[in-house]
């Protein structure tokens, strides 16, 4: 076969972020826009590294590899859509050759697709040719999930719903918070049911789905007021209440759709009393059984202590907040 040429190519990384205050439904399921503005904090550790290379239109299909292993229909297809989006703003057609690691487990509720879409993004930009502000960069990663809009920023940031594919982006929120939370790994397989689907169902069947929206507009102002007041006494229950209020959403859903394991409950119990000991302490839980406990910085070490000491022979994991995109190359 003839050699095939590359004509373009670019590397970059990204952490996953977890929802303080949660992204559960879309609007408009083509262009990813939420029904709610959400605010996460990006993690440092938990991340994906992604190359692309754009090769002669000879080399066939686009190809993916995650963590060395070949990659074929869903992924590859939701891969290769998204790379369509990056082609066209580019005015290219080249087969795509794409690679990527990950210190995340992947489709197990701690948020993979938020780094990954993030970092595809960067990379696909770079070996495109496309020089996207961050902004930009947000609403294109936006398209390949949701959430990876989040990922260009690091520390906290406001995903702003909008209204159309131009007013959906996340922002960096300026913080001098001494933030930590904690990965409780309660399950590390991968989810029964997708969070695209998941939400569907919720959407279109929950009846407690809209006060849950309607609701989520006053728990982000008052996370964006306790976040200026530097004040995570304020800041931790309104994060635990708006995750809970997700799942009791998702629980009424018709069949419910249900992301809690025994262990979960025990998980979210130990916080329950470690707070009660007076350590700060709330929980927050997404699309699979691993919660995740905010706390601060100063206190993450105790706490984490105190998780484990609870949680016998569960992977307990503190995580400092973490860079947004990092290109590392062409
Ligand atoms: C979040 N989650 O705000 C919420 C909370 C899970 C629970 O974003 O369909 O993978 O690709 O836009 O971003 C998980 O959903 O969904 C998610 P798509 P995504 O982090």
């Amino acid at each position: 076969p003839e050699a095939v040429g590359i004509v373009g190519q670019g590397q970059a990384q990204a952490n996953a972020n977890i929802a303080l205050i949660k992204y559960w439904g879309k609007a408009d399921e083509d262009l990813i826009i939420p029904t709610t503005s959400s605010l996460s904090l990006t993690l440092d550790g938990l991340s994906t590294r992604t190359s692309v290379q754009f090769l002669d239109l000879n080399a066939g299909p686009d190809r993916l590899a995650i963590d060395d292993q070949p990659q074929g229909g869903k992924a590859l297809g939701r891969v290769s859509r998204f790379l369509d989006l990056v082609r066209r703003q580019a005015g290219i057609d080249a087969p795509a050759l794409v690679s990527s690691y990950n210190t995340v487990p992947y489709g197990a509720g701690l948020a993979s697709s938020s780094s990954a879409f993030a970092a595809l993004a960067g990379a696909a930009c770079v070996a495109a040719g496309l020089d996207l502000s961050p902004r930009e960069l947000s609403r294109l990663a936006r398209r390949g999930s949701g959430s990876a809009c989040r990922s260009i920023f690091g520390g906290l940031a406001l995903w702003q719903a909008g209204q159309d594919d131009a007013s959906s982006y996340a922002q960096p929120v300026d913080s001098q918070m001494d933030l930590a939370l904690i990965v409780v790994l309660v399950s590390g397989q991968e989810k029964r049911i997708s969070s695209r689907e998941a939400m569907r169902r919720t959407i279109s069947t929950s009846p407690l789905y809209q006060a849950w929206v309607d609701q989520s507009q006053a728990d982000l102002e008052q996370a964006l007021a306790a976040i200026r007041a530097n004040d995570l006494q304020a800041l931790g229950p309104v994060v635990e209440a708006n995750a809970l209020g997700m799942h009791a959403a998702m629980l009424a859903a018709r069949p419910a759709v249900s992301y809690w394991l025994p262990d979960t409950l025990l998980a979210f119990d130990a916080v329950r009393q470690i707070r009660a000991d007076g350590l700060s302490a709330w929980a927050t839980l997404d699309a699979g059984p691993n919660i995740k406990v905010l706390t601060s910085g100063q206190e993450a070490a105790r706490v984490a202590e105190e998780l484990r000491r609870r949680l016998p022979g569960v992977n307990i994991q503190v995580h400092k907040p973490g860079p947004g995109l990092q290109i590392i190359g062409s």
